[in-house]
């Protein structure tokens, strides 16, 4: 409903004469807007709504876009609609910031801002919405063919939440949109109190839905896989001016930023470019350091496409081309992890039995390199009250849930995520890694400065699994050939 205000520049130009107006107003060729087509996503977030409505019958949902975010003085940061919003509405990179879906008795009713005419100050002077500085934004008719609702203008919405129901069957999405949460709010106070609770459980809710992927939620998954996939290829090819430069992290990170905005809406998350001891940093994404021949540049990224959905891959690329003795020997020991992860996606096991299956790999090999504490066994690691050595080499869990955000719906409780059971159409990723760093006196001396972790999308289906990102290249000698083919 309210974008962040941003700071009041009094030596802008203003909305001038009613004469200088009128003046702007005239002389551009009239507009024949023509029927948008019904867009793709319409179909399915229209089901969407419906299962929805039908978990909470007879209620008013109010489901926000959010608004934009001032990055500094008179600059917003890059818009991005809530995800359950887009989840709801099909409109992913092209919806409008403060945008809000209602859904209630009277159908499916999207709030936004249409353009203002010609003739309004709006049109020319406000530089953060006016069509002349922004440009062409959709209108109510637009909004209406292209997506299957209702369009009504944002300046009515609180009028039409407070109309015709009973302010204890509101429930809004609060965290998308405080300004909206407070008319609700305010709703409240005027009438009977409603927990808390009821808006928790939507929050919830809409993340738990999201667990299963619909037909079409796959497809942009594997669209979105396969631009992450170029963006990795081209990565490769500028591995040698990457070394050539210095900086070469960053020249990496831009390599893969660019293909992600020229082939999608750009990056899912920061893309962490790590080469040699960096890699050992798990969140490494400063990427200003240097790219060296002999040493691995592991790189966690992934493309969001315009419907939102982003792939989270990680590859780690011997720089030069060939993996050294002690590389192969990590990495070997991640590969193997990661095989025994993925073997135990299936249908009928929980997901913590993905983890659990990795990190007993991590934990032999660990064993077997005597690095465990004397007399520690590889199931007295394991032991979660009063194991856990292995940790000191691979910190993080192996998976998560993965589709519109990277850490998808992360809201769900214990039960359902860490001891759900896995079901055909969920996406998540496995990707276990080890990680020595340099200054790591207990790690072997040639393992020092190596850090490994190989990750992939990976999709649930009624038999096994399909992993998405099956074409990247992941044994050590089909990397090695992957690089060496194309880095020249
Ligand atoms: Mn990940």
């Amino acid at each position: 409903m309210a974008s962040e205000k941003q700071a009041e520049n009094e030596h802008r130009a203003g909305p001038g004469s009613d004469a200088f107006r009128a003046f702007m107003a005239s002389g551009w060729t009239p507009r024949t807007p023509a029927p948008a087509p019904r867009s793709e996503a319409a179909a399915w977030a229209a089901r969407r709504r419906t299962a929805l409505t039908g978990r909470f019958p007879g209620e008013r949902l109010v489901i926000p876009a959010g608004g934009l975010k001032v990055r500094s003085n008179d600059t917003d940061y890059p818009f991005r609609p809530h995800t359950a919003f887009a989840y709801l509405t099909g409109l992913g990179a092209e919806a409008e910031p403060d945008s809000v879906l209602v859904l209630d008795h009277h159908g499916a009713t999207l709030y936004f801002r249409p353009p203002a005419p010609r003739d309004s100050a709006e049109y020319f002077a406000d530089s953060r919405h006016g069509e002349f500085w922004v440009g062409p934004r959709p209108g109510t008719e637009e909004i209406e063919s292209r997506l299957g609702l209702g369009a009504a203008h944002l300046d009515s919405l609180p009028d039409a939440l407070a109309k015709d129901t009973d302010p204890a069957r509101i429930r809004v999405l609060r965290s998308a949109d405080p300004d909206v949460a407070a008319i609700v709010d305010r709703l409240r106070v005027d009438g009977p109190a409603r927990l808390p609770e009821a808006d928790a459980e939507l929050d919830r809710h809409l993340s738990t839905v999201r667990l299963v992927k619909d037909e079409w939620e796959i497809g942009e998954m594997r669209s979105a896989v396969a631009a992450t996939h170029r963006g990795f290829d081209a990565i490769i090819e500028a591995l040698p001016e990457a070394v050539a430069r210095g900086r070469g992290e960053r020249w990496v990170e831009g390599v893969f930023g660019l293909h992600a905005r020229h082939q999608g809406n750009g990056i899912g998350y920061d893309s962490v470019c790590a080469a040699g001891d960096h890699a050992n940093t798990i969140h490494w994404q400063k990427n200003t350091g240097e790219v060296r021949p002999g040493e691995l540049i592991l790189i966690d990224a992934g493309v969001e496409v315009d419907s939102l959905f982003t792939a989270d891959i990680t590859r780690t690329l011997p720089v030069g081309g060939r993996f050294s003795d002690a590389q192969r020997e990590v990495y070997e020991a991640v590969l193997a992890a990661q095989e025994a992860g993925l073997a135990a996606v299936k249908p009928g096991n929980r997901f913590r039995d993905i983890h659990a299956a990795a990190i007993r790999v991590i934990a032999e090999r660990l064993h077997g390199w005597g690095l465990l504490p004397d007399g520690v066994t590889v199931e007295q690691t394991l032991d979660a009250e009063n194991g856990g050595w292995h940790r000191r080499w691979m910190v993080h869990g192996t998976s998560h849930h993965l589709g519109m955000d990277v850490h998808d719906c992360a809201l769900l409780r214990r039960d359902d995520y860490l001891d759900g059971e896995l079901l055909p159409g969920m996406i998540l990723t496995v990707e276990p890694g080890l990680y020595f760093k340099a200054d790591d006196q207990l790690a072997p001396e040639r393992f020092r400065g190596i850090g490994v972790r190989i990750e992939d999308d990976v999709l649930v289906t009624a038999d096994g699994h399909e992993n998405l990102s099956a074409a990247m290249p992941r044994t050590a000698a089909d990397v090695e050939s992957w690089v060496s083919g194309l880095a020249k």
